[in-house]
């Protein structure tokens, strides 16, 4: 169980280019009870990864509570241009899974989130989000960049 906020740091490489992305990741609790305070470390949020449990139910349909406590804390516009995706665990679980993986891309692109699918247990399908969410960031950091450096 995670308490409040445990802070990892990942490196991603952007391939063709000789970049890495340094991801600061802030791993939220899912304990209800945290939300307020949680809500102090995403002000600056740049990318959003929102991990739900294919065995339940109850963890698809509190996915779109997450994603508006996120969006909520965000400044004006951020909302719809911060990169995200959700992540669907526990796929080794095969035999009590319950959310498809139509179920589960359908809720993400409602939510303007691109979908995953994997098992954090058997090292399934994990690097894939990462890899994504850093390669959105590196181009949103290109574009901004080539505008600075057109009013330089
Ligand atoms: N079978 C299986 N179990 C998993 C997988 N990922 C996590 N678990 C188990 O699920 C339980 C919860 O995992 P956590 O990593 O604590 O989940 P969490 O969402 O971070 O929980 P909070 O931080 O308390 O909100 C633990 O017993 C894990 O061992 C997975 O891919 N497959
Ligand atoms: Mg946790």
């Amino acid at each position: 169980m995670t308490f409040g906020v445990d802070l990892n740091v990942k490196t991603v490489s952007i391939p063709d280019t000789n970049d890495s992305v340094e991801l600061f990741i802030y791993d939220s609790s899912g304990q209800e009870f945290y939300n307020d305070w949680l809500s102090r470390y995403w002000h600056e949020v740049n990318i959003l990864m929102v991990v739900c449990d294919v065995t339940s139910e109850l963890s698809l349909n509190s996915v779109s509570q997450w994603v508006a406590l996120v969006h909520n804390s965000l400044p004006d516009k951020a909302a719809s241009t911060t990169p995200g995706v959700l992540f669907g665990n526990k796929t080794d679980l095969v035999d009590r899974r319950v959310v498809s993986p139509k179920a589960g891309s359908a809720l993400a692109e409602k939510l303007g989130l691109v979908y995953f699918e994997g098992s954090a247990k058997e090292n399934q399908g994990i690097e894939e989000p990462f890899f994504l969410l850093a390669h959105e960031w590196h181009k949103l950091y290109n574009e901004k960049k080539s505008s600075f450096d057109l009013i330089a």
